[in-house]
C-alpha cells in the first residue's frame, strides 16, 4: 500500500483532480468502472506525477495507506450510491470516503448516517471551479466528521487555489453542509450570470451596441469593482467570431439555456426555508422561460406598447447599468447568504459565512474581487442581519439605487426583460420598507380563515368576528 489517495471515476474532473494531486507530489491510486479511462489518463499524463493503476475495486483500494482516502467523482445520483456500496464493502472502519460529485445535499446527510452506522468517515465535498479548477486548483467544500478533516484537510487544501497564500478549502460543517453550500454557491452563479445576461440585452437591445463593443465594455468593467471570473469570460465569449459565418459567435448560438438541476435545487430549498432568494429563482426561471421555444416562437410579435424612449446619454446609461448590475448582484448574494444562514440553522451545522466568502475567492466560478469585502463584513460584524446592511454594501448601493431605477424603468418601457434587476430592485425596496402590504395580508386570512393578526400596539394574537358583529377577540 503506497498510495496516499485514491480517484474513483476518471472522467474530466476525476482525472484532472487525480493529476492536481499526483503534481502536488502525492502517490495517487486510479480507478475506473471500465479500465479504458484508467489507461488514456496515464497514456496522456502518466509523467504528471506517482501513480497506481488499479482494476478491480479490492485492488484500488489494498493500494491505499490507512487511514484510506477515496474520492469519488463519478456522475451524481444513482452511479455515487453504486460506487460506495462497492466501496464499502472492502474498506475498513476509520476508513474516508469523499464524494466530490454534484451531489444533493439531503442524500449526502443520508450517506454520511448510513457510512457512520459502518465505522466509515463519509465526506460530502463540494467542488467548484470546472474542468480547468480540477487541474490548477479548485475551491473545496468539505463537510463531514472534523475528525476526516484532520487527515484529509492538508491534501485538499494543497490541491485547491489560494488567494494571498491562504487555501480556498476549508472544514464546512458536518454530513451535507458542504454539498450545502456549494449549492447555493450554483444558485448565485445563476443569478450572477442572468444578471450579466440582462446588462448584455440592455446594451445590445437600448443602446443598439454591437457584440464586439459590448464585450469591450465588459472588458473595461472588470478593471473595477466588478472585476470577477464571470465577467472576464463574458468579454471573452462576446469578442469571439464564429469562423463559418464572420458573425460574433454569441449571434450563431441558439438562445434557449439549459440546466442541469443546481439552480433549482437551491430555489426549492430556498422555498423550504422561507427564503426570499429572488434572484436565483429569477435566474432558473429565465432559464426556462428561454427553453419553451414553440411557445416564445408562437409569441413572437406580440405589441410592446409605443412608450419607449431609448436613452439619450449612451455614456451615462452604460455607467447606469454598471452599477445596477453591481446593486443586484450585491443583493443575490445577500439573499445566498440568507439561505447558508437559514440552512445552518436548520441543520444545526454551525456554518460560518465568512469562511465561505473566503474560500470562495479563488478557484470556484463565483470568485470575484468583491468576495475580500464580503470577508470583511463577515469579519466585521459575524451577526450581520444582512449583507447589504454592512457598511460598505449599504454605501455601493445608495451610490446606485438612481441607476438603478433608471435601468429598470427604462427597460420596462422598452420591453426588454430584465427580471433579476427589478426584483432584485423590488427585494430592496420592500426590505427597506416602514409599512408592507403584508397587513392587508393579514386582514384578508383573518376574514376568510379566522387566522389571526397581531396588533402593532398590543401582545397577542387578535381575532375578528367578521361574520358576527365585527368586534375584536384575543385568542390567546
Ligand atoms: P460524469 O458526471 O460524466 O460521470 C462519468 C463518470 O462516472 C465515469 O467515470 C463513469 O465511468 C462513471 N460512472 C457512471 Br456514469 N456510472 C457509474 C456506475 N454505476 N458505477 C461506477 N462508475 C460509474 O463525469 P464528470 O463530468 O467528470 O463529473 C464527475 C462529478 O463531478 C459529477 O458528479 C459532476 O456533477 C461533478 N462536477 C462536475 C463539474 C464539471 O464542470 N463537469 C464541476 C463540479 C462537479 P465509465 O467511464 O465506466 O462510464
Amino acid at each position: 500500500a503506497t498510495a496516499q489517495i485514491g480517484v474513483t471515476g476518471l472522467a474530466v474532473m476525476g482525472s484532472n483532480i487525480a493529476r492536481n494531486f499526483a503534481r502536488h507530489g502525492y502517490t495517487v491510486a486510479l480507478h475506473n468502472r471500465s479500465v479504458a479511462k484508467t489507461d488514456a489518463l496515464l497514456a496522456e499524463h502518466g509523467t504528471d506525477g506517482e501513480f497506481v493503476r488499479t482494476e478491480t475495486i479490492e485492488e484500488f483500494v489494498g493500494a491505499l495507506e490507512k487511514p484510506r482516502r477515496v474520492l469519488i467523482m463519478v456522475k451524481a445520483g444513482e452511479a455515487t450510491d453504486a460506487v460506495i456500496e462497492e466501496l464499502a464493502a472492502v474498506m475498513e472502519p476509520g476508513d474516508i470516503i469523499i464524494d466530490g460529485g454534484n451531489a444533493l445535499y439531503t442524500d449526502t446527510i443520508r450517506r454520511e448516517a448510513a457510512m457512520a452506522a459502518r465505522g466509515l468517515n463519509f465526506v460530502g465535498a463540494g467542488i467548484s471551479g470546472g474542468e480547468e479548477g480540477a487541474l490548477n486548483g479548485p475551491a473545496i467544500m468539505p463537510g463531514g466528521p472534523k475528525e476526516s478533516y484532520e487527515s484529509l484537510g492538508p491534501l485538499l487544501e494543497s490541491i485547491s487555489a489560494k488567494v494571498d497564500g491562504v487555501p480556498c478549502c476549508t472544514h464546512i460543517g458536518p454530513d451535507g453542509s458542504g454539498h450545502f453550500v456549494k449549492m447555493v454557491h450554483n444558485g448565485i452563479e445563476y443569478a450572477d450570470m442572468q444578471l450579466i445576461g440582462e446588462a448584455y440585452h440592455l446594451l445590445r437591445d437600448a443602446l443598439g451596441a454591437s457584440a464586439g463593443e459590448i464585450a469591450e465594455v465588459f472588458t473595461q468593467w472588470n478593471s473595477g469593482e466588478l472585476e470577477s471570473y464571470l465577467v472576464e469570460i463574458t468579454a471573452q465569449v462576446l469578442a469571439q467570431v464564429d469562423a463559418k459565418t464572420g458573425e460574433p459567435l454569441v449571434d450563431v448560438i441558439v438562445d434557449a439555456a439549459e440546466q442541469k438541476g443546481t439552480g433549482r435545487w437551491t430555489v426549492k430549498s430556498a422555498l423550504d426555508l422561507g427564503i426570499p432568494v429572488t434572484g436565483i429563482a429569477e435566474a432558473v426561471f429565465a432559464r426556462a422561460l428561454s427553453g419553451s421555444r414553440a411557445q416564445r416562437k408562437a409569441a413572437h410579435g406580440l405589441a410592446a406598447g409605443t412608450l419607449a424612449e431609448k436613452p439619450s446619454d449612451a455614456v451615462q446609461f452604460t455607467e447606469d447599468i454598471r452599477r445596477a448590475l453591481y446593486a443586484s448582484k450585491i443583493v443575490a448574494y445577500a439573499q445566498g447568504f440568507d439561505q447558508i444562514a437559514a440552512g445552518s440553522t436548520e441543520y444545526n451545522w454551525g456554518l460560518r459565512p465568512g469562511d465561505l466568502a473566503t474560500i470562495w475567492r479563488g478557484g470556484c466560478i463565483i470568485r470575484a474581487r468583491f468576495l475580500d469585502r464580503i470577508k470583511d463584513a463577515y469579519e466585521a460584524d459575524p451577526l450581520l442581519q444582512s449583507l447589504i446592511l454592512a457598511p460598505y454594501f449599504r454605501a455601493a448601493i445608495e451610490e446606485s439605487v438612481d441607476s438603478w431605477r433608471r435601468v429598470v424603468s427604462t427597460a420596462v418601457q422598452l420591453g426588454i426583460p430584465v427580471p433579476a434587476f427589478a426584483s432584485s430592485l423590488a427585494y430592496y425596496d420592500a426590505l427597506r420598507a416602514e409599512r408592507l402590504p403584508a397587513a392587508l395580508t393579514q386582514g384578508q386570512r383573518d376574514f376568510f380563515g379566522a387566522h389571526t393578526y397581531e396588533r402593532v400596539d398590543a401582545e397577542g394574537h387578535y381575532h375578528t368576528l367578521w361574520s358576527g358583529d365585527r368586534s375584536e377577540v384575543r385568542t390567546d
